[in-house]
């Protein structure tokens, strides 16, 4: 008989964050909040994450900064430096692939890996864990969580478990046991839409989603009714796959004129999303991550992306992706250029079942 499958979710803490303090150690033990245009605070744009003592004030990715600086005011505001991040992510990566071949990359600070051929058992697969936590702190100054369970789904909801610094080791006897208590909210892809739909149906823990009738739950969500039952069960498995040595697909323009009508430039941006939509789907690729270049007429540059909760390949998804990025700059004039783009592809044709593979409910 073959044994359960024996897989990692490693997961950096408070990724932006904990680079800025390694980067700056006085910053050690302070509510950092790194996002775009901080201003000290008092800029227009949005927080990408914060430090854990930052977490402690209610302030969260994706608030307002000036939201952030009305919950904290002496929070340490810095802006977004990608390029160190990116350079970061990178080391972790090659870390983490160290340790085995079936690795998949999902987001700038999160990875699957596949160690069932390498360790024997869960307490073997413990002792791995703590050496790669161990590893990544010592070569990167950084912290990350650790959920090993027998599927991908399992394994991402132990390393959320217990951040910061957390490890969750839930082997195949205690998945349920694991799972049945926590708020469906803890699925990976079930966003405040679905929780309200469930919430109204009576289903508030993941075991109450366990006892709801397969049928029932079709009737409600369609396919993912089906897998919402089996993850619940703790039984929806997806295999891990090496992420592509393609890195994105991408496509930019520059205005013949710089373009003060911000009309023109989400033209631009629609056209942009068909073309790059078109040849994800030609080449038979699904995304997660959107990018989106914005250059001004003093040739000031900025990227932001962000990753979705489900792979994609669709061009309406780009530019919705894209137009929310934009907005951080509305009200400025005289751009120069616009690019958009898709990173961490997977190709389709190779795993069918990829668009199906992660609980797209919201
Ligand atoms: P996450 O892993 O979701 O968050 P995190 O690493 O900051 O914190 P946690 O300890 O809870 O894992 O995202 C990784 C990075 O992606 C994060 O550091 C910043 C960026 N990010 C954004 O830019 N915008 C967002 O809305 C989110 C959620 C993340
Ligand atoms: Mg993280």
């Amino acid at each position: 008989m073959l044994s359960d499958p024996i897989i990692f979710h490693i997961d950096m803490d408070s990724f932006f964050s904990s680079v800025e303090v390694r980067e700056n150690p006085v910053l050690e033990g302070l509510p950092v909040v790194v996002g775009s245009d901080p201003k000290n605070g008092m800029g227009r744009g949005v927080v990408s994450t914060c430090s854990y003592e930052a977490r402690q004030y209610g302030i969260h990715s994706a608030m307002a900064i000036s939201k952030a600086y009305r919950l904290c005011p002496d929070a340490v505001f810095l802006p977004v430096n990608m390029h160190l991040y990116r350079e970061v992510s990178e080391k972790i990566m090659s870390i983490l692939k160290s340790y085995s071949p079936v690795f998949q990359q999902v987001s700038v600070d999160e990875a699957y890996l596949d160690v069932s051929r390498i360790a024997s058992d869960y307490s073997e697969a413990e002792k791995l864990a703590k050496r790669i936590k161990d590893d990544i702190r010592i070569s990167e100054g950084i912290t990350c969580s650790i959920g090993v369970a027998p599927n991908k789904t399992v394994a991402k909801i132990a390393s959320d478990y217990n951040k910061p610094d957390g490890l969750t080791v839930i082997p195949p006897e205690k998945v349920r046991e694991f799972l049945h208590p926590l708020d469906v909210s803890k699925i990976p892809g079930v966003g405040e839409r679905t929780r309200t739909l469930m919430d109204k149906m009576g289903i508030r823990s993941i075991g109450d989603l366990s006892k709801c009738d397969v049928q029932l739950l079709i009737a409600k969500f369609g396919k993912a009714g089906l897998r919402l039952k089996q993850v619940a069960n703790g039984t929806y498995s997806s295999e891990v796959i090496s992420t592509l040595a393609v890195k994105s697909i991408s496509k930019e323009d520059t205005f013949a004129k710089d373009v003060e009508d911000i009309d023109v430039v989400e033209e631009m941006l629609a056209r942009l999303s068909e073309m790059v939509g078109e040849r994800v789907v030609r080449k038979g690729y699904v995304f997660r991550t959107v990018n989106l270049k914005v250059r001004f007429s003093d040739f000031s540059t900025y990227t932001r992306s962000v990753t979705l909760s489900a792979y994609s390949n669709d061009s309406a998804s780009i530019l919705r992706t894209a137009l929310r990025m934009f907005s951080e700059f509305e009200g400025r004039s005289k751009f120069r250029l616009v690019g958009v783009g898709v990173s961490n592809l997977v190709k389709v044709d190779k795993y069918q079942s990829r668009l199906d593979d992660f609980l797209y409910c919201d």
